[in-house]
């Protein structure tokens, strides 16, 4: 008998197979040590494929941000976003992605402490797109320990547009840049790493969802930005 159930039917299958492909000999060490790592390949092209058409179904229920984010030292916000609540509303499918048991497994065991659904459901799971020339989300700290960031857009240019910037927030010389494929992800010790994403040239797109996680016990100190951003 066929039965239907969850996202996978949906064709939101993942492939775990990434938390072993990061090339790291032990990604936790490493995640403790500098608070990122890539899950290359996370996202199957069918995902992608599945995840394109959730995102069309959630866009009319976007916001265009223009402004400078006081909050975090004036740094600046050119993007269109989707709240936590709209996705909730609009696709059960990346609800259902969010809450996979062996998804937010595998992150636990690369962070070392047991995760678990971020409590703000505006900041939980959300949008972001960069679109416009010019186009950025700029330095901050999120509220969220961990965010595990998944591309379903990313520039390919030349000249390496639209990359993720972090840095530890008390040494400010010591920025890393990186940059990742569609169907890529990573996992950042978001609350403790400064970052940012460089701005996108003319014809670039880059759109992620962003999953937050708390960690399990831990109380999550709340800036203004998550509203600022998604409401
Ligand atoms: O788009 C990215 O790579 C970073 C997203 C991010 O920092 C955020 O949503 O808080
Ligand atoms: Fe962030």
């Amino acid at each position: 008998m066929q039965t239907c159930e969850s996202s996978k039917a949906d064709g939101l299958q993942l492939d775990y197979g990434a938390f072993s492909r990061h090339g790291l000999s032990d990604a936790a060490t490493h995640f403790d040590r500098c608070g990122y790592v890539p899950l290359p390949g996370l996202l199957p092209e069918a995902t992608v494929a599945v995840l394109r058409e959730e995102i069309a179904v959630i866009l009319p229920l976007s916001n265009r941000k223009d402004f400078m984010m006081v909050c975090m030292e004036n740094t600046p916000r050119h993007m269109t976003t989707v709240s936590g609540l709209a996705i909730a509303e609009r696709s059960p499918a990346i609800v259902d992605l969010y809450n996979d048991s062996q998804l937010v497994e595998g992150i636990s065991n690369l962070v070392g402490r047991p995760l678990e659904a971020a409590g703000d459901p505006v900041e939980r799971h959300v949008l972001n797109m960069l679109h416009e020339a010019g186009d950025t989300h700029g330095f901050h700290t999120d509220d969220y320990p961990v965010a595990l960031v998944l591309f379903v857009e990313s520039p390919d240019c030349p000249d390496g547009c639209g990359r993720l910037e972090f840095c530890p927030v008390e040494d400010v010389h010591e920025a890393q840049t990186r940059s990742h494929a569609v169907g890529d992800a990573y996992v950042l010790r978001s609350d403790r790493l400064r970052h940012r994403v460089q701005p996108i040239h003319n014809g670039c797109r880059r759109t992620v969802l962003n999953f937050a996680y708390s960690v399990e016990g831990e109380t999550v100190a709340h800036t203004p930005s998550a509203s600022l951003l998604y409401t």
